[in-house]
């Protein structure tokens, strides 16, 4: 594999930009300073660029079986669209399995779809699902040590939900084996009762989905998850999603309190969109996602959590299903379009066009959110996440002063739209180098079907 030396670019870090060069060598950086020089290398001329380590999206949800259907990117077109879009590394949020499956299942279930399909190197959340017991715990701690999988998610709310009492079973569990839980958090009894009274009224619009998940419905669910976490021995947990100002008051009341053993991920839709999409009863199904877009003042609380460094990760929650077919399911009934909505392919322009471009977010923070705390909270730092001697050649080189709209006939997933057409951007993925090798130019893929490596992750750094 030739070796790459990037030249006259500005580094980015969680903590600086630098002018410097870059020089990998096979899979990993060899070197970060100024004026290298070396003649074997083949050369690559960033002038005006920024060099940002690989991005790290921890919460996708490709190939997701939903029971009805399934979210419509595969391992393969969907971490294209990733790498396109500067994603060099995904961690994927396992669906659940059949009623009562035990841990073991989703991650054989998981390799299945993903081994010989993904671009980009890629790791899984194991799923909590129904029931705590013994074989459920011994499970979890086996796919820890054999599989690298320290992170396995549950849910506040939907059909697999786990009861509080689980709930805690887990958390004493996790703290104990260095394992991080991450959690949807939405009350499910508010949810269910809401939805119910809608659907008997036949309120059946898209503009009852956002009314039948309410921010009150986010913020008392991470308040219990938050106050069971510190009744179990400081238990780690990783909020997923949030998506609200309630949510994120519920968030600082723990910070208040002197909790540290918690991370807080927001996505780039509750930063850009508000619940106004939902008035158009047809373009609205676009949209439906849980949680649901919010209102501004909520997204203006998110921005402002961001800049203050009070959230920790920005991921995207990808889980993208056609408009044209599968989302014309809610037509008649919200409540049987299948929730998500794409955005792997988008997340660093937005936030960078949106974020650094309008000066609401730094560079470094740029990096941290989509670089270096995913890696450290989900237990690949310093293989990934940073550009340093001996981490991976994940590199993105990005052109900070190109203009664009985003529209969905640039992108590469297999979903026939995105949620902000016609967005008038700032900055550019340029190239993007995956261990070592160039895999995206010109908005091209250039790699191949199974170029990704599974990773295994270590405990993560929330849990020391
Ligand atoms: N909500 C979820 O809980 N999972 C996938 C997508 C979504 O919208
Ligand atoms: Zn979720
Ligand atoms: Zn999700």
């Amino acid at each position: 594999m030739a070796k790459i030396l990037i030249k006259n670019g500005t580094v980015v870090s969680d903590t600086d930009s630098i002018r410097a060069d870059v020089l990998t060598d096979g899979e990993t950086i060899k070197a970060v300073a100024p004026d290298i020089s070396d003649e074997e290398a083949v050369t690559i001329d960033a002038d005006g660029m920024l060099i940002l380590p690989g991005a790290i999206d921890v919460h996708t949800h490709m190939d997701l079986d939903v029971g009805f259907d399934r979210s419509c990117d595969t391992f393969y077109t969907g971490t294209i669209a990733a790498a396109c879009g500067g994603t060099t590394t995904i961690v994927d949020h396992m669906a659940f399995g059949p009623k009562g499956a035990l841990p073991w299942h989703q991650v054989e279930e998981y390799h299945r779809l993903a081994d010989g399909e993904a671009v980009i190197d890629y790791s899984f959340h194991g799923v909590l699902q129904d029931k705590v017991d013994e074989s459920v715990l011994t499970q979890m701690r086996e796919i820890a040590e054999k599989e690298g999988i320290t992170s396995f998610k549950l849910y506040l709310t939907y059909d697999s939900m786990l009861k509080d009492r689980d709930v805690c079973e887990v958390l004493a569990f996790a703290a104990e084996n260095g394992i991080l839980i991450t959690v949807h958090c939405e009350n499910d009894g508010i949810v269910n009762c809401l939805r119910d009274h809608y659907g008997a009224e036949g309120k059946l619009s898209a503009s009852y989905h956002p009314k039948s998940r309410p921010a009150q419905a986010e913020a008392e669910a991470i308040n219990r998850l938050l106050c069971m976490a510190e009744c179990l021995d400081e238990a780690p947990v990783y909020i997923v999603h949030l998506s609200s100002k309630a949510g994120l008051e519920a968030v600082m009341r723990a910070k208040e309190k002197g909790r540290k053993h918690f991370g807080v991920e927001t996505c780039p839709q509750y930063l850009l969109l508000d619940e106004a999409l939902y008035d158009d009863p047809v373009e609205g199904l676009k949209a439906v996602m849980s949680p649901p877009l919010r209102t501004g003042a909520d997204r203006d609380a998110l921005w402002e959590a961001l800049a203050d460094d009070i959230l920790d990760t920005v991921a995207t929650d990808h889980c993208p299903f056609t408009f044209g077919k599968q989302k014309q399911r809610g037509r008649d009934d919200f409540r049987l379009c299948p929730n998500g909505a794409p955005g792997v392919e988008e997340r660093l322009l937005l936030l960078y066009s949106e974020g650094c471009a309008r000066g609401r977010l730094t560079l470094p923070q740029l990096v941290r959110y989509l670089c270096t705390n995913p890696a450290r909270i989900f237990g690949l730092y310093p293989k990934k996440g940073i550009l340093r001697p001996g981490s991976d050649a994940d590199i993105v080189i990005f052109d900070p002063k190109a203009k664009g709209i985003l529209t969905r006939k640039n992108l590469h997933g297999n979903a026939d739209y995105t949620c902000y057409e016609g967005l008038e951007t700032t900055g550019a993925v340029d190239t993007v180098i995956q261990r070592g090798q160039v895999i995206v130019k010109n908005n091209e893929f250039l790699g191949s079907r199974g170029d990704g490596k599974y990773l295994k992750r270590d405990i993560s750094s929330l849990c020391r």
